[in-house]
């Protein structure tokens, strides 16, 4: 019996329940049946989770892009690994074959090995969404080097924290990207980031855009020059199955960036396992992920899941907005898109648009849609499932993170019934636990509590990058033995687990635990809002209240803010409760929100406390500018 691939709901839950009873069989099939490799594992796992100490496959001998690429070769050389979808719908889509990509990762390997690259040197990636971009991760990979990407969205002082943290020898990055109707110069970025890093000794360019550059003389080269002098055939390092794969710096939380590390063995199986059976990818299948390869959904949901599956995913530069909002759509019928995976605040975003944008294009070739990054409220939900899926596509809510390699609680298209707003069903090998406020699993369903993951998972991430105390600090020490994962979650009545948001976003009102995410939903189904975030606020009685931030939708009509503020308690109060109702209401104009779209709430927290002190770090936001504004609006 296979257990790659999961076909019916009866099927889920014998494979579920073997991969707990028995993880080393169920993990150690699916390793064995469905990769390459160069010497096979002793253990399965090897594990002490109070120390953070977890190896998967030990001993094992393998190259991940083998699995990627070459294995694909024979039977699928000639199929389209990458389309690459131009900023400018204009310029031609490029379509990439396995053969070809093959190709353009060893010759991009070899660059790297000349240029003195080894096994175990950090690479710095940073280049807009581009195939080169891919390739380079690859690249790295074949020759055994860690990659590190950095979002190309990231500015010169969160780049230079991030290259100085892990010590890359070279970067990796292109004259500029193009980003709507924006081009971003980053090779300049790139040189002012240098002014205050002195590890990298190399760096190469892709030209993108023809922006002006400076090369420094015996430091910086033009890549396309080294890459046609290449050969186009590389030897693939040997690696070990726990030897570090990539470096990713999670975003957006307080303090210093955390390097999480992923391996080699472990990830490939998680990436490969989850692409396969959340997406019910099938051979002909068209698969597109829009997040950046900058960010963790990127890297397992656009290179490694699909191209370990042998599938054709989709590069794309641009953003959902130019040259108008039916892009996602154009590109939906123009590449017949099968499984489409995108962010809840992305579906928002082009919701609140009129429907005519989405109404031109034939959407019919889509099978699955996908959401990932927070929770997707009731409304998007619903406006996704109608509007793009047709109601004939299930909605695959995600729930993962940087930390987890793979997604870890989610529907399985065609398998698991889905329920809005719930990411359902943890994948086979997955064992999330609730627990509280006393360390206790909460057992049974229709509870609430922290979640944590109590046996290990091939995908999970190993250490923070030269910082392992830290990472036994945040993620085994709060419940110990097990995977904290920040987040709280309900169980309901059948056992489907629904994400709350951040724990530390929970709001304990008059003793009552209240999650922000559910009034957030409850806020945004009154048809003037368009987005919220609620935090809490020292209040003498109740201990905390609520304090909402309110984006009213632009329909030029003008209302009546104390009424408004009525009908919003009124909506809080019929679908969460009176306990949750707001005690202040501030009407915005945009909230503080990460690069990768998330709201960075202890800002609005230290606004709603009056404290404007000292808003910490804020640099891998957005919008700063928005601080001032919502600060001047809460006096
Ligand atoms: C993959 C990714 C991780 C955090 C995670 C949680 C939130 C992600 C979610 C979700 C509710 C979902 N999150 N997916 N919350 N439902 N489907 O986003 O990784 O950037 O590390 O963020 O995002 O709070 O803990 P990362």
């Amino acid at each position: 019996m296979s257990y790659y691939k999961v076909d019916n709901l009866e099927q889920y839950f014998k494979h579920y329940n073997k991969s707990v009873r028995e993880p080393r069989k169920f993990w150690g099939k699916i390793a064995e049946e469905n990769f390459t490799w160069y010497q096979q594992w002793d253990k399965v796992v090897d594990f002490n989770m109070a120390e953070g100490d977890i190896k998967w496959f030990t001993e094992a001998k393998l190259n991940i892009t083998k699995n990627a690429i070459d294995r694909h070769l024979n039977k699928r050389g000639d199929k389209t690994a990458i389309i690459f979808e131009p900023n400018n719908p204009e310029e031609e889509a490029l379509h990439i074959t396995y053969n070809d990509l093959h190709q353009r990762v060893c010759k991009m390997a070899n660059v790297l090995r000349d240029q003195g690259i080894a096994k175990g040197d950090r690479v710095c990636i940073y280049l807009p969404m581009i195939p080169e971009l891919a390739v380079a991760l690859l690249a790295c990979a074949r020759i055994g080097a860690i990659h590190s990407v950095i979002f190309a969205g990231f500015s010169a002082d969160a780049v230079s924290n991030r290259i100085t943290d892990s010590g890359c020898k070279m970067v990796i990055t292109a004259d500029g990207g193009f980003r709507g109707s924006k081009t971003i110069a980053l090779k300049e970025i790139i040189d002012e980031a240098l002014e205050k890093c002195d590890s990298v000794e190399k760096i190469l360019v892709v030209k993108r855009t023809n922006t002006q550059v400076n090369m420094m003389e015996g430091r910086d080269q033009w890549i396309q020059p080294l890459l046609d002098e290449a050969s186009d055939n590389s030897i693939a390092e040997i690696m070990d199955a726990e030897d570090p794969l990539f470096i990713l710096y999670t975003s957006g939380s307080t303090g210093k960036p955390k390097g999480m590390v992923h391996t080699t063995a472990g990830y490939m199986v998680q990436s490969a396992y989850t692409f396969k059976n959340v997406f019910a990818y099938e051979e002909t299948d068209v698969f597109w992920c829009t997040a950046d390869i900058g960010w963790i959904t990127g890297h397992s949901y656009i290179v490694y899941g699909p191209l370990l599956n042998g599938a054709t995913t989709v590069i794309f530069e641009g953003v959902p907005s130019y040259p108008d909002f039916s892009r996602f759509w154009q590109i939906i019928e123009k590449h017949k898109i099968t499984q489409f995976y995108t962010a809840p605040t992305a579906i928002r975003a082009l919701a609140k648009e009129n429907l005519e944008y989405i109404n031109k294009y034939a959407l019919k070739s889509l099978k699955v849609i996908g959401s990932v990054g927070e929770p997707i409220n009731e409304e998007a939900w619903h406006w996704y499932n109608d509007h793009v899926g047709a109601k004939k596509c299930p909605v695959v809510d995600t729930w993962w993170q940087t930390e987890t390699g793979g997604i870890m609680i989610s529907p399985l298209a065609f398998v698991t019934p889905t329920k809005p707003t719930y990411a359902t069903l943890p994948l086979p090998g997955i064992q999330p636990v609730l627990m509280d406020e006393k360390r206790n699993e909460i057992e049974g369903n229709q509870v609430v509590g922290s979640l944590c993951i109590k046996f290990p998972w091939p995908g999970i991430a190993r250490t923070i990058w030269g910082d392992h105390k830290r990472y036994i600090d945040t993620y085994f020490s709060a419940f110990p033995g097990k995977f904290f994962t920040g987040d709280g979650a309900l169980r309901d009545e059948v056992g489907y687990y629904r994400i709350t948001g951040r724990v530390d976003d929970v709001v304990i009102v008059s003793g009552h635990n209240l999650g922000t995410a559910p009034i957030e939903d409850a806020i945004n189904e009154h048809p003037a809002v368009a987005e919220s975030a609620i935090v809490g606020f020292p209040h003498d009685v109740k201990g905390k209240a609520l304090y909402g931030y309110v984006i009213l939708k632009e329909t030029g009509e003008i209302r009546n803010k104390e009424n408004l503020f009525k009908e919003i308690n009124q909506h809080i109060s019929d679908h969460v409760g009176p306990i949750a109702k707001l005690d202040k209401i501030q009407f915005v104009d945009g909230l503080p929100k990460t690069r990768s779209g998330k709201i960075m709430r202890r800002i609005l927290r230290k606004i709603a406390e009056g404290d404007f002190s000292n808003f910490g770090d804020t640099s891998t936001l957005l919008n700063p500018e928005i601080i001032e504004h919502i600060k001047e609006g809460s006096k």
